[in-house]
């Protein structure tokens, strides 16, 4: 079949609503811009880990540690939910996983920032964890079947992480003065990078046009900010804390919070590879897969065995 006529079923499909499913055809530009940004928020989801890791054993009680666990392992099961999807569109998980330790592919700039306290393990779930919901609906919804299939499952469990963060600061707001004090930093620290994860401004997005036509994404960049703001500047007055913006204001006539200037400079920064963290992170990721090696190894020497057995089995 001509690719024109390939490529006006496809566009039929995207424009009825169907989903594109891994052996369909697909144009390559809708295959490779699928593979990023799965394969990317693969790699967010299990680098941000990392962030989070860093209060297991420091966690104020057992209950808390259980639950950070938990969440922790969440974000693990969501990588490789990811991955998978990601598989189905042509690439092996250990040419992907090769990228992001060579710094070749991208992850989320948020988790290249520390954990300093007890309370930003609360402003990552309220924060982070509540940025990704508000993209991640959008993605239950996107185009390429298995990408959104993922997405049912993840926000789920991405709504449980953000409550559990909220709870957090909500238990240290109506704490200590000091315990208050350290809630504010948090939100203070974590504010301005939640409100980059949504990506450059519309204007600066190249490939926001493409995944809008192809239903990859349904909402733009600035869009989900602005519902992300404006969500965040009514769920704060529950905490009795403020966000760190002076520009921070209900806009009747535009029905909107207007919010002040997010620094681009910061954020190209960080996703160049030079935040506070990267270093650190990358390095972390690359030790864990070098030390898990014995067991991928063990795990294919085991499969090979079972299956030179079962073929013996069946020739007998
Ligand atoms: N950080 O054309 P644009 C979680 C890049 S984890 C770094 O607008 P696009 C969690 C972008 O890749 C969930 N890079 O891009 C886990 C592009 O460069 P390339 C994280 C960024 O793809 C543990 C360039 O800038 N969520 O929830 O149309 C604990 C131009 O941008 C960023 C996802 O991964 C960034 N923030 O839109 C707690 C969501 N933003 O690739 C929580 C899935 C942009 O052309 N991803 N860039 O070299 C998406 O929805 C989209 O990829 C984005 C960007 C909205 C992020």
């Amino acid at each position: 079949m001509p690719v024109q006529h390939l490529e006006q079923i496809f566009q039929q499909k995207i424009d009825n609503e169907t989903k594109i499913e891994a052996k369909d055809w697909m144009p390559d530009a809708y295959r490779k811009t699928n593979l990023r940004q799965i394969s990317q928020h693969a790699h967010s989801e299990v680098v941000g880990m990392l962030p989070e890791g860093n209060w297991i054993s420091r966690a104020p009680s057992l209950k808390r540690k259980a639950i950070l666990l938990a969440k922790i392992q969440d974000e693990a099961g969501h990588g490789l939910y990811l991955y998978s999807a990601a598989e189905t569109l042509g690439q092996s998980r250990d040419e992907m996983i090769n990228d992001l330790h060579s710094g070749k592919a991208k992850y989320s700039s948020i988790f290249n920032y520390p954990t300093l306290s007890w309370a930003d393990i609360g402003a990552i779930g309220w924060l982070v964890d509540g940025a990704a919901i508000m993209n991640q609906v959008m993605l239950t919804r996107t185009s390429y079947g298995p990408y959104a299939r993922a997405m049912v499952r993840i926000c789920k469990e991405e709504s449980f992480h953000q409550r559990q963060g909220f709870e957090i600061l909500l238990v240290l707001s109506r704490g200590s003065a000091e315990q208050k004090s350290m809630c504010q930093d948090a939100i203070n620290r974590w504010w301005w990078p939640s409100l980059m994860m949504f990506g450059p401004r519309d204007s600066e997005s190249t490939n926001s046009d493409m995944s809008m036509k192809w239903k990859i994404k349904r909402k733009s960049n600035d869009e989900l900010r602005q519902n992300f703001v404006d969500m965040i500047a009514e769920q704060i007055k529950v905490l009795g804390m403020k966000l760190p913006d002076d520009h921070l204001q209900w806009n009747e006539s535009r029905n909107h919070y207007d919010f002040g200037n997010i620094n681009w400079d910061e954020f190209w920064n960080v996703v160049k590879g030079n935040g506070p963290c990267n270093k650190q992170r990358l390095d972390a990721r690359r030790k864990a897969h070098e030390e898990g090696r014995w067991v991928r190894e063990a795990a294919i020497a085991y499969a090979e065995k079972k299956n030179s057995k079962l073929k013996r089995e069946e020739a007998a």
